[in-house]
Order: structure tokens, then C-alpha cells, then sequence
């Protein structure tokens, strides 16, 4: 019988990414959306199934991290093969203004999850989207091995929730697994999130539509990698023998300044005539320098970023000035740029 897998943050950039490949696998997929007064589905939207079609694999649910009686509900109904824990709020800078919703739904809502997993369908599969954030101020390169080091509200809820991913794997037995992901980016990344934002302006700035970039920290180093190969990462961890911890990463590391210096190039501009300082975008504590070691991955899961960091802005510029040239929304630009 085809798998059934449960997501949650379906409709966040990975979210859309991996329900894209587990219906390409022939999996039923059921995610869970927030109620919401606009629509929120625009990333899978191409995706979306008429309920009253023949193959109707894309299944969406109402519910929420916060509302843990609703997971359980939900997962007595669906009793999926895999459960894949994407939900966040996600931003760094904004978890040091909505600290206690962000532990809510970062730290307290993977014990609500696990939970109902726990009682629903212990035989599942469960993935924890940790994040490198997690290791803070611990100098790179960071690997499985590394310590631990949070530097925002942000990374502390993402550190309970890693160390609890353990404590049921050992406790329970639960096929548990965390994937220390490293940056990741795309087309479809949240446009404030730092390298969607300079894309968008330079394509913007190139139509003569803006003129500056306000940016922050130039001086901060990520491993910056391209999120679908990340999540085929994800789906590789849980079909696994044994549950275990992978950090996922390209290995390199790039300065913000740099990413700004090759997506405006891309577009023949010159990044310091556009970009000036505005320190609303700095944070409170920053995490300076992240670059992953993906040794264990490469080795058990046979996984490797193909991506590297030119490549990547270059493909997050073309196709923001592809979008704003053609008047199209972001799933639609895949359909030119990722066919
Ligand atoms: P994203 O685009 O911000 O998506 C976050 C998703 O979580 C959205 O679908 C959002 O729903 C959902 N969500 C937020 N609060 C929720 C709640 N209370 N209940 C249910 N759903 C909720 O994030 P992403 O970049 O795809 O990242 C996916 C996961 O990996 C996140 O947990 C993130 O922290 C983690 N991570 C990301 C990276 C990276 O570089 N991208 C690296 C390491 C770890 P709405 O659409 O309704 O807001
Ligand atoms: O793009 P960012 O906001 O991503 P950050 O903080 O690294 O977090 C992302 O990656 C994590 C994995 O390591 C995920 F867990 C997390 O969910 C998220 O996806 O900022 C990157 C760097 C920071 O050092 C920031 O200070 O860019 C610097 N920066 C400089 N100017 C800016 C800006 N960041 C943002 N968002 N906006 C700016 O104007």
C-alpha cells in the first residue's frame, strides 16, 4: 500500500518542497494549514486536488501546533506511516519580539505532537526540522558532534525540541529523528528572510522600481543551500534502518555582504551604490558564522548539496526578475525555472 505522510508547515517553503516530492513518491499526503483570513496556500497551490478526484493524494487539515488536542485527533484519524514536523515561527529577529509564541509553537508544540504520536501511531516515523541556529555562538564547522550554543529565542525553542526528539527515541523507542538543517534557500523562500530580500530588490531596483536596500549585519558567514535538495534530505533520514541526528549543509560559508555582491552583479548592478545600514535589522545576539559538516549525512544517507552558493543567488535573481518581468506569483515562476 502507498505511505501516508502527516506535515505540518506545509505551506512554508520546505513545507511545499517536500509535499511536492512525497506526492511524486506516490505517497497520500495530508497537511496541516492554519485557518486563516487570506488565503495562505499560495506555495501549493499547484499542487492543490479537487477533494472529489479520482487520485485525491493532497489532503489539507485545519489545526494548529498550539492546539494539541486537535494533533491528537488528528493523528488517531490519519495513523500516518511518517510525520514530518516542519511547523515554526521561523524568523530569528521576529522570536526575539514574540518569544513565549514562538517557544509555543518551536519547543512546546513537538511535545504536543510527539504525543499524540505517541498515543495514535507509535510505529510511525517522526522528523524534527531542527535548525543550525542551534549551535550559536560554537565556532565552525559545526557538525553532529558539536555543542550547543543558542543565541535567540528562536534557537532555544528549536534546542528543546531537538533534545526532546531524543528523550522519546530513548524513552519510548519512537522512530525519531532530527535533521540539523543549515540554511536553506529558494525561489519560494519568505520574502524577509535575507537572501529573498535582496533578491527581490535587485529585481526590483533593475525595473526601476526601487532605488535602496536597507539591510543589517553584511558581516554575518551562513551555509547557504538550496532548499529542495534539503528536504529529499529529510525524506532519506526516515527511511533509515535506525533513527538518528543529521546535519545537512554544502560546507561553505559566504558573508551576507557577499551574497549581495553576486545577486546584484547577476543583474549588472553594483551592490554599493544600493545598499545602505539600517539597525532596525540587527538583533540583540547574532550568530556569526555557521558552516556545516555533512560527512555523517553524505556517508549514511548518500546525501550531498549539489547547489552551491553562486549558483544559488544567481537562480533566486532570475527568477525574481523573471516574476515581477511576467507578472507572476512564485509557484508559477517554477514552472519556467524548475520544470
Ligand atoms: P517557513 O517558510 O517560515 O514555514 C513555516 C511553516 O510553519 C508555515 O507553513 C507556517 O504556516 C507554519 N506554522 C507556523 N506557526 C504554526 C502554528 N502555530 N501551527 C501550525 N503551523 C504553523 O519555514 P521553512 O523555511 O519552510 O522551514 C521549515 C522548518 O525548518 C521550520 O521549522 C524552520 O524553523 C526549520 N528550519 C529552516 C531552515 C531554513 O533555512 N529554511 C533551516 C533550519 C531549520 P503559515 O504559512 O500559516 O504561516
Ligand atoms: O536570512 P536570515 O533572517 O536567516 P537566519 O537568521 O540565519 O535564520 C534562518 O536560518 C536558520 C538556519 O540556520 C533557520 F533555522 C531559521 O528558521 C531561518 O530560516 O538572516 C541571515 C543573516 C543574519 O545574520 C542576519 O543578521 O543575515 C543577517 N541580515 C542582515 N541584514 C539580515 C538582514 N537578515 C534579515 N532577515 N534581514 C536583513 O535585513
Amino acid at each position: 500500500m502507498a505511505p501516508t505522510a502527516f506535515v505540518t508547515g506545509i505551506t512554508g517553503q520546505d513545507g511545499s518542497y517536500l509535499a511536492e516530492l512525497l506526492l511524486s513518491k506516490g505517497y497520500t499526503v495530508y497537511g496541516l494549514i492554519r485557518r486563516s483570513s487570506t488565503f495562505n496556500t499560495d506555495r501549493i497551490e499547484h499542487l492543490y486536488q479537487d477533494p472529489h478526484a479520482k487520485d485525491y493524494r493532497l489532503r489539507l487539515v485545519y489545526g494548529d501546533m498550539q492546539d494539541g488536542s486537535r494533533l491528537t485527533r488528528l493523528l488517531h484519524e490519519v495513523r500516518p506511516d511518517e510525520i514530518y514536523n516542519l511547523a515554526a515561527q521561523s524568523h530569528v529577529k521576529v522570536s526575539f519580539d514574540t518569544a513565549e509564541q514562538t517557544g509555543d509553537v518551536g519547543a512546546l508544540g513537538v511535545t504536543r505532537l510527539l504525543e499524540a504520536m505517541r498515543t495514535a501511531c507509535p510505529a510511525a516515523r517522526f522528523y524534527q526540522a531542527s535548525s543550525s541556529e542551534m549551535y550559536g555562538s560554537v565556532p565552525p564547522p559545526q557538525s553532529e558532534a558539536s555543542a550547543f550554543s543558542p543565541r535567540s529565542p528562536y534557537a532555544i525553542s528549536k534546542l528543546y525540541g531537538h533534545h526532546l526528539v531524543a528523550n522519546y527515541r530513548e524513552a519510548y523507542g519512537l522512530f525519531a529523528c532530527s535533521g540539523i538543517l543549515f540554511n536553506h534557500e529558494s525561489p519560494r523562500r519568505g520574502g524577509t528572510f535575507v537572501t529573498r530580500k535582496i533578491s527581490r530588490a535587485v529585481a526590483s531596483i533593475k525595473a526601476g522600481k526601487q532605488d535602496k536596500l536597507f539591510l543589517g549585519n553584511l558581516d554575518a558567514r551562513r551555509d547557504w543551500g538550496f532548499a529542495p535538495e534539503y528536504v529529499e534530505g529529510m525524506w532519506r533520514m526516515l527511511q533509515q534502518p535506525k533513527p538518528d541526528d543529521y546535519v545537512l549543509a554544502t560546507g561553505e560559508t559566504h558573508s551576507v555582504r557577499e551574497f549581495a555582491q553576486r545577486a546584484f552583479a547577476r543583474a549588472g548592478l553594483d551592490w554599493q551604490k544600493h545598499v545602505q545600514h539600517d539597525a532596525r535589522y540587527l538583533r540583540p545576539t547574532e550568530v556569526d558564522a555557521l558552516q556545516g559538516d555533512a560527512t555523517k549525512a553524505a556517508r549514511t544517507l548518500q546525501w550531498q548539496a549539489r547547489t552551491r552558493f553562486d549558483a544559488l543567488a544567481d537562480l533566486m535573481v532570475d527568477a525574481d526578475m523573471y516574476a515581477l518581468q511576467h507578472g507572476l506569483r512564485e509557484f508559477e515562476v517554477r514552472q519556467r525555472f524548475f520544470p
